[in-house]
C-alpha cells in the first residue's frame, strides 16, 4: 500500500500523485460508493498500484475540511481574486467570499488583480478598500496578471500550502496562475459580453503545482449560498465581530437590536466599516429565511 494525494478527478478516476511525484490513474474501491463516500482532489488516500500506472484508491485519510462546490479537500488559504474593473468590484461578493472562507476553517488571502486598469484618481479610493481589509487583520494584495505588476510578493505565500483561487469569473484567476508560471499555458476567456460577466473558461478541479506550493484553479464558484450555515455564528465569520462579541451585554447577542451590543457600538463609532457591519446584517437575514425551509 502507497500514499498519496489526489491531484486531479476526471471520468470516474483519480490521479493520485505520491512522493515520488508519480502519478497513478486510480479507481475508488467498490465499497466508497456504497457508503457514498467520494474521494476529492485534495485528499489523502491510501492506494495500492496494479498495472503500470494504474491503481485502487482503498483509504482516504481524515480531512481538514472541505468545500462542496468547488469539490476539493483540505485546503490551507485562499486567494480571493476581485478585479479591480471588468468585472465592476463588488464588496458585498468579496464579503460572501470571505465569511465562505471563515465558516470552513481557510484562511483568505485577499487580491485586487487588474491595477494596469487603474487610472490615476481611483487609486485613493482604493487605498481606502485596502485600509478596510488591512484593518480587520486581512492581507491584500494589488496585482496585474497582464503586467506583473505585485506578483511576486504573493509568489512567495504558496510554499507548503494547498490553495485555491476563488472569486467571480472574469476576474482573471486563470490569467494570475499563467502569469506566475508562463509553463502552465492554462486557457483564459475574453470577457464575453457587454454586462462584463465572464463565461467558466475554467471547468474542471486540478491540482496544480506553483511556486513550492499546490494551488488549484476554479472555475467561479457554482454555488455562494451558505449552505450549512446558522444566523448564530455568522459574527464568527467577520474577525472584527468576532473579537468584540464577548464584550456584548448579552450572550448569543446577534448584534441588531440588542442594548449594550458592542458590535453595533464599534459599528457606530465607526471602528467597524457600515458596509461590512450592512453586509453582516443582510447574510444574517438571508440565513435564517433559508432555514426556514
Ligand atoms: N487588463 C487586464 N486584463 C486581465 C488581467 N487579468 C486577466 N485579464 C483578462 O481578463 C479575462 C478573464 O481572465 P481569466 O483568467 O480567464 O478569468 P477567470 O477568473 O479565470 O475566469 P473563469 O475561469 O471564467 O472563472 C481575460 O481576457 C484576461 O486576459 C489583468 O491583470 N489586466
Ligand atoms: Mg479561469
Ligand atoms: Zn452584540
Amino acid at each position: 500500500m502507497e500514499e498519496g494525494f489526489i491531484v486531479k478527478a476526471l471520468s470516474g478516476y483519480y490521479y493520485v500523485e505520491n512522493n515520488k511525484g508519480d502519478i497513478y490513474q486510480c479507481r475508488g474501491r467498490g465499497l466508497f460508493r456504497k457508503q457514498n463516500i467520494s474521494p476529492l482532489v485534495g485528499d489523502y488516500v491510501q492506494f495500492e498500484q496494479h498495472d503500470h500506472n494504474e491503481g485502487y484508491i482503498y483509504d482516504i485519510l481524515p480531512r481538514k475540511n472541505l468545500l462542496v462546490r468547488p469539490p476539493v479537500a483540505n485546503v490551507d488559504q485562499a486567494f480571493i481574486i476581485s478585479a479591480v474593473t471588468q468585472p465592476a468590484f463588488s464588496s458585498v461578493l468579496l464579503d460572501r467570499f470571505l465569511v465562505l472562507m471563515e465558516f470552513h476553517g481557510i484562511n483568505p488571502i485577499i487580491v485586487f488583480n487588474k491595477v494596469d486598469l487603474l487610472v490615476e484618481h481611483e487609486k485613493d479610493e482604493w487605498k481606502e478598500i485596502q485600509q478596510c481589509y488591512t484593518s480587520i487583520g486581512y492581507d491584500t494584495f494589488f496585482v496585474s496578471a497582464k503586467t506583473k505588476e505585485g506578483i511576486s510578493s504573493f509568489m512567495t505565500r504558496l510554499k507548503n500550502k494547498l490553495s485555491i483561487v476563488a472569486g467571480q469569473s472574469g476576474v482573471g484567476k486563470t490569467a494570475l496562475l499563467n502569469a506566475l508560471d508562463p509553463s502552465l499555458e492554462l486557457k483564459t476567456g475574453e470577457i464575453s459580453n457587454h454586462l462584463g460577466r465572464g463565461r467558466h473558461t475554467t471547468r474542471h478541479v486540478e491540482l496544480i503545482h506553483l511556486g513550492d506550493g499546490l494551488i488549484v484553479d476554479t472555475p467561479g464558484f457554482s454555488s455562494l449560498e451558505f449552505d450549512g450555515m446558522e444566523e448564530q455564528m455568522l459574527d464568527t465569520c467577520f474577525p472584527e465581530m468576532r473579537t468584540r462579541k464577548d464584550e456584548c451585554k448579552f450572550r448569543g447577542c446577534s448584534h441588531r437590536k440588542e442594548p449594550k451590543c458592542a458590535v453595533k457600538m464599534a459599528y457606530e463609532n465607526g471602528e467597524i466599516s457600515p458596509f461590512r457591519y450592512e453586509h453582516y446584517i443582510a447574510f444574517y437575514e438571508e440565513i435564517k429565511k433559508q432555514r426556514r425551509y
